[in-house]
């Protein structure tokens, strides 16, 4: 049974200064992210993941875990592939944007890494490392990266409910807190891979997005989406893009409730007949049924803290 013990990839092993050159917020300047927090498995693969080749006509959905993902996958699909529904509905999203790393960090799983190798052109690849660890070729290459932020405190509340349903964690919700406050859950550090992309979000191949800015009206997001991949479309055809992106029509929506996934994960750990949905509540504020309000307290802190020196602002 997995147990909320986390293990650091010294990364700083592996990236030389060379590489770190290469690097569009180098400036010029020393660059030292914080090591990331992975399974070790992670680190068969790491220099596999780094040297991933990359095309120009790719496009990259990169986030921190649950801060929308798989909603903006769908959306950067349909929009990209000119809206072909027909095909969105027949392959699964997993299939048509695959989760670069995943291979990397779960085991059993098929070689998500191969698979995002020999996608079709242009592939959709979703990853959810910092950018250390992401192909080198990213920054020069230049792909289209979209990126999705959420506010820590709903991640704290929705990334609980993953922990405990998909990697079958069984601690307390005080310990798991506790660790994301310090920096200690996987993908960890938060805030930092927020902001490394926030640094770089006026560059013309990426595109900066927020979980509450898509939920509060993802009608008036979609015209900036579409701009992003030079395509335009009738506003029957945003409407109708709208309602499919719903979480209504989306939980129930075999090709991107993720029911299939969780089940394979529940029955790969003979933990079947538990009850996880990831199409969970799809809510802004939904922490305030989650967090005491002295965790919301110290979520704030950390908030304020790491935001310490930057114009970046959580929304909620
Ligand atoms: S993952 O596992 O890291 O890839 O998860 P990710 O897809 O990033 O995030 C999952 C959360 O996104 C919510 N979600 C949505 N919200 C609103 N509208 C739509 N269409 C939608 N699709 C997914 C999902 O419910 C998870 O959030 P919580 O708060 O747990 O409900």
């Amino acid at each position: 049974m997995f147990t909320c013990q986390p293990v650091l990839v010294d990364w700083s092993v592996s990236v030389s200064l060379e590489d770190l050159s290469e690097h569009p917020f180098t400036d010029g300047k020393q660059w030292e992210p914080k090591p990331c927090v992975l399974p070790k498995r992670y680190m068969d693969f790491a220099e596999q993941i780094r040297n991933f080749e990359v095309f120009e006509d790719d496009v990259w959905i990169v986030t921190f875990p649950k801060c929308g993902t798989t909603w903006t996958q769908e959306m950067v699909w349909l929009i990209d592939q000119n809206l072909d529904y027909q095909t969105a509905k027949t392959i699964n999203l997993n299939d048509r944007s695959v989760f670069l790393e995943l291979f990397s960090t779960f085991d059993p799983m098929d070689d998500t890494i191969t698979s995002a190798r020999n996608l079709p052109r242009p592939r959709h690849i979703k990853s959810h490392l910092p950018v250390a660890l992401l192909p080198k070729q990213l920054w020069t290459v230049k792909p289209k990266i979209v990126y999705v932020s959420r506010n820590p405190k709903d991640v704290a509340a929705s990334y609980l409910h993953h922990y405990r349903g998909i990697a079958g964690y069984r601690g307390t919700k005080e310990e798991f807190f506790e660790r994301l406050l310090a920096d200690e859950i996987e993908y960890c550090p938060q805030i930092a891979h927020v902001l490394e992309f926030w640094r770089i979000k006026n560059h013309p191949n990426v595109l900066f997005l927020t979980y509450e800015q898509m939920k509060r009206d993802l009608r008036k997001v979609l015209p900036t989406v579409c701009d992003f991949f030079g395509k335009k479309f009738s506003n029957e055809q945003l409407d109708l893009l709208a309602k499919h992106l719903s979480f209504d029509e989306m939980k129930k929506n075999p090709a991107t409730n993720n029911v299939e996934l969780v089940q394979t994960r529940m029955k790969q750990e003979g933990r079947e007949g538990e009850s996880f949905e990831f199409m969970r509540k799809g809510q802004i504020g939904d922490y305030k049924n989650e967090l005491s309000s002295s965790f919301i307290d110290r979520f704030d802190e950390f908030i304020e803290r790491e935001l310490r020196g930057s114009d970046f602002k959580f929304d909620c």
